[in-house]
């Protein structure tokens, strides 16, 4: 019963990408479930032998999502780790149960991407309890007891609001008066959205004049940028903001096509500036249509699994990984986005 259950949850998952050619190594992953289900009795691991890792991954959003999803997946055949992975579709509550599924099978590491950054004390004290060390990839979790995970591996989305700051800042440096902008929030309550507004926030306060006049979160997805950014410019008439900062590529892209449908160029009517660093944020950044990306690499398998090596073998490993990132421009996009790999 248990196996038909996580089989299914599994086949869930490649069925919602399987219009997505980069994931389809998922289905080995499915045969390793059940392969692995079946040799419980080699728990708890030992260090010669194969690592199982469940992987709760919180959905797929962006174009980010789905590279972070592919390496880790790759990541995972590369190392000879065996992975289990559950998309729970932007869902806590999914996360949990996915979560509790891999206690049952005794994994030997949780891995989580956390969809929000609250609410995780009780479910990571049951994971603690299991003696099942934790890794959080990507977003980050809220705890009071860092114990409660051996290491978070992700970006400094803090300092990525700053770069973006930074840049506003010296872009709209010989323009005078106010500076409206608007800002594309991701979804509510996740670490990206919140430290991304902060950081952006505490540098444009430095300018008087430099005010967010609109801001809403639009999911992190295509689809809600452009609504909510059409909405803005129509509740805007006559007078558009001069910049926007969308927390990431994909709402930048749909926010694109609803300046465009206003009539405005994007990139110089309203200047543009994203986050992530997709190929399509690329090719728009040699259109001109976006004006600056800060990178945030979502390439994240390979540390993963290392850390997991690391951990398996009771090696301590830093509390806190953090992959170097950099702001691209127009000009560098030209050179890279030949290179570019998601
Ligand atoms: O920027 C966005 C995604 O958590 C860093 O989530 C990630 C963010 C990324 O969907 O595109």
């Amino acid at each position: 019963m248990l196996i038909c259950t996580l089989v299914l949850s599994s086949c869930s998952l490649i069925k919602q990408d399987a219009s997505d050619d980069e994931l389809k190594p998922i289905p080995q992953q499915v045969s390793a479930l059940t392969e692995t289900l079946s040799m419980s009795s080699l728990y708890p691991n030992h260090i010669d032998e194969e690592i199982t890792i469940g992987f709760s991954q919180l959905g797929s959003e962006s174009d980010w999502r789905l590279a972070n999803t592919t390496s880790i997946i790759e990541a995972a055949a590369e190392a000879g780790i065996k992975l289990y992975l559950v998309n729970a579709e932007q869902s806590q509550e999914a996360q949990f149960e996915a979560i509790r599924s891999f206690i049952k099978q005794k994994v030997d590491l949780i891995a989580i991407a956390p969809v929000i950054q609250t609410g995780w004390e009780a479910i990571l004290l049951e994971v603690k309890e299991a003696g099942i060390p934790v890794v959080i990839i990507d977003r980050s979790v809220n705890v009071d007891d860092t114990s409660l995970y051996v290491t978070f591996i992700g970006s400094d989305f803090y300092d990525e609001g700053i770069k973006a700051g930074k840049y506003a800042l010296d872009k709209m440096r010989n323009r005078v008066g106010e500076i409206q902008i608007a800002e594309l929030e991701g979804t509510k309550g996740s670490t990206p959205s919140i430290d991304r507004g902060r950081g952006f926030r505490d540098i444009i306060s430095e300018r008087e004049g430099m005010k967010i006049v609109f801001s809403q979160s639009a999911d992190f997805t295509m689809e809600a940028g452009k609504r909510v950014m059409n909405e803005f410019l129509t509740q805007a008439g006559s007078n558009p903001p001069q910049l926007l900062f969308a927390h990431n590529d994909d709402m930048a892209l749909g926010a694109i096509e609803a300046i465009e449908e206003h009539g405005l160029v994007p990139g110089e009517d309203i200047i543009i500036i994203s986050v992530d660093g997709t190929k399509q944020a690329f090719e728009k950044m040699i259109e001109g249509k976006i004006n600056a990306v800060v990178e945030c690499n979502p390439l994240l398998g390979p540390l993963l699994m290392q850390a997991a090596r690391e951990i398996m073998a009771g090696r301590t490993i830093p509390k806190r990984i953090i992959p170097p990132e950099d702001i691209f421009t127009p000009e560098f996009a030209l050179l890279e986005v030949q290179n570019r790999k998601y």
